[in-house]
């Protein structure tokens, strides 16, 4: 059985934190509508959603993602990159407390989950704007007694490493050959997105289907060539916030 974790949307969302996009307006009862949709369709990916209430103080909050990395055997509380965000931490540790063993990133290390792309035993973290090498260092730590390795990427370009690559299919890696080069992957297929679609590299992988934007057609079109098939929601106001699909759950084991 998998849970996912999600959180509604904050009344404060038009104050997000921004890096590579233009601030816009953003439609907080469209948003809201969209990320019941995105529930229903991880519901549908077989997920129990535990859905937390929205935090209207914490206009990142939404983005579930960014706070925590879960495994099997552990949950690491992250300290997120963005100084506004951290706040989001303490109401998420409680949460997890339920179905893990916790522990937390200290200072001076940050690490936004976003940054961390987990392909089996194998963990790569992106060196970005949000997560540092002490972070980095820190999450090795606490995941090689179970066995996990940790590969910093370099990213440049975008916010997090899962805005330039995630897993479409087992084996397989959706990735944006201008941020990240997926060969530190090693060992997998890779597909790159159409270059029309630069933030298109962002898929989630849940209950063997790909939640995946509708924003992005023909990098759509790629995957289905590739027999990948994809379950559309539209996420264009949370896309304004610079967020993506795997941005907004947590999604774990409920065996583990
Ligand atoms: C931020 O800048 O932190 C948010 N506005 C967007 C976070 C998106 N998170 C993600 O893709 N993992």
């Amino acid at each position: 059985m998998l849970i996912a974790i999600t959180r509604g949307v904050s009344a404060g969302i038009g104050a997000c934190e921004l890096t590579h996009l233009q601030r816009q307006p953003i439609d907080l009862d469209r948003a809201r509508a969209q990320h019941r949709a995105y529930e229903e369709a991880l519901e549908r990916a077989g997920c129990r959603v535990e859905s937390l209430p929205a935090l209207d103080d914490l206009p990142d909050s939404v983005f579930v993602e960014d706070v925590a990395v879960v495994l099997d055997e552990i949950a690491v509380v992250t300290r997120p990159g963005a100084e506004s965000r951290r706040p989001e931490t303490s109401h998420i540790a409680p949460v997890l407390a339920n179905h893990r063993r916790v522990t937390f990133i200290q200072p001076p290390g940050t690490l936004d989950g976003g940054d961390v792309l987990r392909l089996g035993r194998r963990i790569f973290v992106g060196q970005s704007g949000r997560s540092n090498e002490s972070g980095i260092e820190q999450l090795r730590a606490v995941v090689w007694p179970y066995g996990y390795t940790v590969t910093a990427v370099p990213v440049t370009g975008c916010l997090h490493l899962k805005s330039a690559i995630t897993e479409a299919a087992p084996g397989v890696v959706l990735v944006n050959p201008a941020w990240v080069d997926a060969a530190v992957c090693g060992g997998v297929s890779v597909i790159e997105v159409d270059p029309s679609e630069p933030y298109a590299a962002n898929g989630l992988l849940v209950g063997g289907r790909l939640i995946y934007p509708v924003s992005f057609p023909r990098t759509a079109a790629r995957l289905e060539n590739a027999g990948i098939v994809t379950e559309p929601v539209d996420v264009s106001e949370l896309q304004k916030a610079e967020g993506a699909v795997t941005c907004c759950s947590l999604v774990l084991s409920s065996g583990g």
